[in-house]
């Protein structure tokens, strides 16, 4: 088939679920074009199948805000027309469901179909969709879309109270693929982190309200005055001057690591213990799901599709939002117990496995086929 994706380029799970979805089709032998304003940062577009359009808006005085859809819709229609795209997937509703629309209709005053698919990733819903400003818009594009797809049966729900959608939602979870994480090899020692044998905590994300970040410090702060233990942070984003001011004020800063952006952490991951996610919304946490590949038991929140993926009680634990006593005392039995460890960590990996791309990937190719035949 001739594929074409739609994703944000930028640091965040949805690019990586629409990069490395891509990837994967274009090993089997599908085209795979992606359409993006930056090169997606796990996209390596040197590859047979793999095409890569960048999406440019020019900047104009009279423009106060770039028109982004217009460029993204023209774009479609040009690699639609010129590549023979059989089917469009595009990746966050927001505004990309609304431009495949437009894009569609365009094609089709040229005689041109062009089916397109909508996958729901969260914030475009629980956040961002919440906006009742958005709400005709996406309520128009989900409801015009070939097929959608959302990647857990909580954002599945939580789509379907939020908007009025009559269009049927497909769950497909989001997936890894677990042959790059067994080829991991990591250069680095634990003991350049962990120097005294600490246990080692790892957070990943955008630093974005949402994550909780300084639940993450106030957690670790609460483990670390029991048992040696450093503290690993993946990420950059908006929240980072806080989560600086809180380490000082915890007195914790010594026993943290920041690392920064980091394309791809499954090498950090691999130094690790414990990973931590105490979001206050998640449709899915495909950053858990990472450590989880990596053997890594998994201390969350009970909210959105987390509990669909870190089962509570087996693979890590979960707990209310903002309860940062309980997911300390829920991290200390963990790090404190190496028979409970060695439980949970294989436990996890046994969870990973139901997420591999080679279980997903299949699902996604049999819905394209479905919504070729049917728009012809
Ligand atoms: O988590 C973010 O802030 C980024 C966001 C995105 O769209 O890039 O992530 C969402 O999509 C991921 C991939 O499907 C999910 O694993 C994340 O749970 C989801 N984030 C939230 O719902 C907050």
């Amino acid at each position: 088939m001739n594929i074409g994706i739609v994703c944000y380029p930028t640091f965040g799970g949805s690019g990586v679920v629409a990069t490395e979805l891509g990837k994967a089709l274009a090993k089997k032998g599908h085209r795979v074009h992606f359409m993006a304003y930056n090169l997606p940062f796990r996209l390596n577009p040197f590859n047979e199948n793999l095409f890569y359009h960048e999406v440019s808006v020019n900047d104009y005085p009279l423009f106060e805000y770039q028109p982004y859809e217009s460029a993204l819709a023209s774009k479609i229609v040009d690699v639609a027309t010129y590549e023979k795209l059989d089917v469009l997937h595009v990746h966050y509703a927001i505004p990309h469901a609304s431009v495949a629309y437009l894009a569609q209709q365009i094609l089709k005053s040229k005689k041109i179909t062009l089916p397109y698919i909508t996958t729901l990733h969260g914030t475009d819903i629980t956040l961002v969709g919440r906006d009742p400003s958005f709400e005709p818009v996406i309520r128009f594009s989900l409801n015009n879309s070939n097929a959608i797809t959302s990647v857990s049966e909580s954002l599945k729900k939580d789509t379907l109270t939020i908007f009025k959608i009559d269009n049927k939602i497909d769950v497909i979870p989001n997936f890894i693929n677990l042959d790059d994480y067994a080829k991991t090899g990591t250069h680095c020692e634990k003991k350049h982190y962990a120097p005294n044998g600490e246990k080692i905590m790892i957070h990943v994300s955008n630093f974005r309200k949402v994550k909780r970040v300084e639940d993450v410090l106030k957690v670790f702060d609460k483990v670390r005055k029991e048992i040696p233990c450093k503290l690993i942070l993946v990420g950059d984003g908006p929240e980072r001057p806080a989560i600086e001011k809180l380490c000082r004020e915890l007195h914790t800063c010594n026993d943290i690591i920041s690392l920064g952006r980091i394309n791809d952490p499954t090498e950090v991951l691999g130094l690790g213990d414990l990973f931590i996610l105490p979001s206050e919304t998640e449709s899915f946490g495909l950053a858990a799901l990472e450590a989880m590949a990596m053997k890594l038991p998994v201390i969350s929140t009970n909210t959105g599709g987390l509990p669909e993926v870190n089962i509570n009680g087996q693979t890590g634990f979960v707990s209310n939002v903002g309860d940062v006593d309980d997911m300390a005392a829920n991290s200390l039995k963990l790090l404190s117990d190496d028979k409970l460890y060695a439980e949970f960590s294989s436990n996890a990996y046994k969870q990973a496995l139901k997420f591999d791309i080679n279980h997903i990937l299949p699902m996604y190719e049999k819905l394209y086929q479905t919504v070729i035949a049917k728009s012809h």
